[in-house]
């Protein structure tokens, strides 16, 4: 346990932490059915007529065995590197998933849709509850770097691990059809869906097939499964992720609809995870049934010997796993702040190439407006200045615009409509995990800085706020110029065509639809012009930055 001052214990370690899991009916039913159906199949196929004939795999003289086996080193190699690098994935995107404890097939995310739940709590209805406060607790044991509010540093485990991960499937992929080794794990006969149905009614009622050498070749349902895992979860996993960038959604929001829309993406990310989860379950298993030892003398060693090295050394193998986990837990709880630019230096380059030149164009419709859209930020009531302003509907507010330009400003709302009020409905992601679509009317913030003037050294623009966030200080975030300039980037007055609700951040608050929620400040009290982020706060970019290490361009 980690010695926090009572602050931060009270975010990071709450009182609440109790585990909990919900999942609709209907989904456990469904998958009741498809299991029962299966294994009763089977079952009936074996009390009528026997278990099923399977072909011998001919006994194998390794000395003139003509197809491809064995395993090289690239192969031990890539299932080692695989094995670390999924276990990551898997352990920070869990710590993520309990940002947002809830998954659903809608995009609003409207509470109490969601299939399945990781939270105990039902979202009240009769007071604000936002979705910071919906976050729920994760052991560092599963989760990396565990306790919660660690979403920053999630994510920084998260897409790093993706390169190591992705670059593992290009040489793995690349040399299995380079060699003959893709023979092994690709079905080309056509009785491999009978015969692997034949495999399914031995395992099913209890039987172990006869088990051929797999140093030289899978049985069907094997062959099926590995070809699965590399072939479809494996790309499923990195096209679902992607579906997931802002960037990229309000660009091509058709991207997103390939998988049913955003929170549908999310929801098969996850059951992509479940898939490799059960993948690793089953072939452990039966990795240790059926012939241990050999088997890891295959996949550790490259021979096809009967001695325990292989053991041992494959236990140093999943000890080094473990030790990375540790490390990485050490690492986020002592390091943050360069773990927080190490991603910036992995990611940020092919960001800036990529993801962060798509220019916003959403066109969504009336109709596609959530029922429900998830708050996020206190309210700044304690603000005495803000609500005295609220009290009067913001008559006398004036945005003061302020810094290096030639032309500093204050301006009431009027003044602000004035400058050419637009509307546009566009999709919020949230760095949690949630999403909602919604109408903003507003002035496009390149109105404003025609206004204004920036100086030549003018770079970045800061967004102050009435009120603190997570840990107390003032809520700010800053947005580079030439991002501001792009398509869809404004100050909105208006949501869902009513002046902007105090909820949602009146009288202002920013959208910037090719980045996550976070940088839209809301609740806007002033705007500056500087010449870099660094200047203001810590200089990570934004309050968030500062404090919970998010990143300064979130693109993904
Ligand atoms: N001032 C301020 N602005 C803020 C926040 C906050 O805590 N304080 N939260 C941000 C986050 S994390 C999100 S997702 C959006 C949420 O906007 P919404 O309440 O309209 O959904 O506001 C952003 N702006
Ligand atoms: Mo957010």
């Amino acid at each position: 346990m980690i010695p926090f001052d009572p602050a931060h214990r009270k975010v990071y370690y709450p009182d609440d932490r109790r585990f909990f899991l919900w999942v609709r009916l209907s989904i456990l039913i469904g998958i009741a059915i498809a299991l029962g159906t299966a294994v009763a199949a089977a079952w009936l196929q074996y009390a009528l007529r026997g278990l099923p004939y399977i072909p011998q795999v001919p006994q194998v003289e390794p000395n003139n065995f003509a197809g491809p086996h064995g395993f090289p080193l690239w192969v031990r190699y890539s299932h080692f590197f695989n094995f670390l690098f999924v276990t990551m994935l898997i352990r920070s995107g869990l710590q993520i998933l309990y940002d947002h404890p809830r998954l659903y097939f809608n995009d609003g995310c409207t509470p109490g849709t969601e299939w399945i739940r990781f939270t105990p709590l039902r979202v009240p209805r009769d007071r604000l509850w936002t979705a910071k406060d919906d976050n729920r607790y994760l052991s560092p044991v599963v989760g990396t770097p565990g306790y919660s509010h660690t979403v920053g540093l999630a994510r920084v485990w998260h897409f790093i691990n993706v390169h190591g991960f992705i670059l593992t499937g290009v040489i793995f992929i690349s040399m299995l059809f380079g060699s003959e080794q893709w023979r092994r794990i690709v079905p080309t006969s056509r009785f491999v869906l009978p015969q692997a149905w034949s495999v399914w009614v031995h395992y099913a009622t209890f039987h172990l097939p006869p088990e051929p050498n797999g140093y030289y070749g899978y049985n069907a349902l094997q062959q099926i499964a590995y070809f699965s895992v590399v072939f479809i979860f494996g790309p499923l996993a990195i096209l679902t992720g992607l579906a997931m960038s802002p960037a990229l959604v309000n660009r091509f929001p058709w991207y997103a609809r390939l998988f049913g829309g955003r929170q549908s993406a999310r929801s098969l990310h996850f059951l992509t995870m479940l898939g490799f989860l059960a993948f690793l379950v089953v072939h452990v298993t039966l990795v240790v049934m059926t012939g241990f030892a050999r088997n890891m003398n295959h996949i550790v060693l490259g021979t096809d010997t009967l001695g325990d090295r292989g053991i041992w050394l494959g236990m140093l193998g999943i000890g080094l796993v473990v030790l990375y986990w540790i490390i990485a837990h050490y690492l986020s709880w002592n390091y943050p702040r360069k773990l927080q630019h190490a991603l910036k230096f992995v990611t940020y380059p092919m960001q800036r190439l990529t993801l962060n030149r798509l220019n916003p164009s959403q066109h969504y419709r009336e109709q596609d407006i959530s029922p429900y859209f998830w708050p996020n930020g206190k309210l700044p009531s304690h603000n005495q200045h803000w609500n005295e302003l609220a009290a009067d509907h913001f008559a006398n507010y004036r945005l003061k615009v302020g810094g290096l330009v030639e032309r500093p400003v204050e301006l009431s709302l009027q003044d602000i409509e004035a400058l050419g009020l637009v509307e546009t409905i566009t999709m919020h992601h949230c760095i949690q995990g949630w999403t909602g679509i919604a109408q903003w009317g507003g002035i496009p913030m390149r109105k404003l800085i025609e206004l204004v003037r920036p100086l030549p050294q003018a770079k970045t623009v800061v967004f102050y706020s009435y009120w603190p966030s997570l840990f107390g200080d003032f809520y700010y975030d800053t947005q580079s110029l030439a991002n501001v300039l792009k398509p869809e980037c404004m100050l909105a007055t208006r949501m869902n065509g009513e002046p902007l609700p105090l909820v949602y951040g009146a009288p202002l608050r920013l959208r910037v639809e090719n980045q996550l929620g976070y940088k839209m400040v809301k609740w806007i009290e002033r705007i500056e012009f500087v010449t870099s982020e660094k200047e203001v706060g810590e200089g990570e970019g934004g309050a968030n930055e500062d404090h919970e290490y998010f990143d300064l361009l979130p693109n993904i």
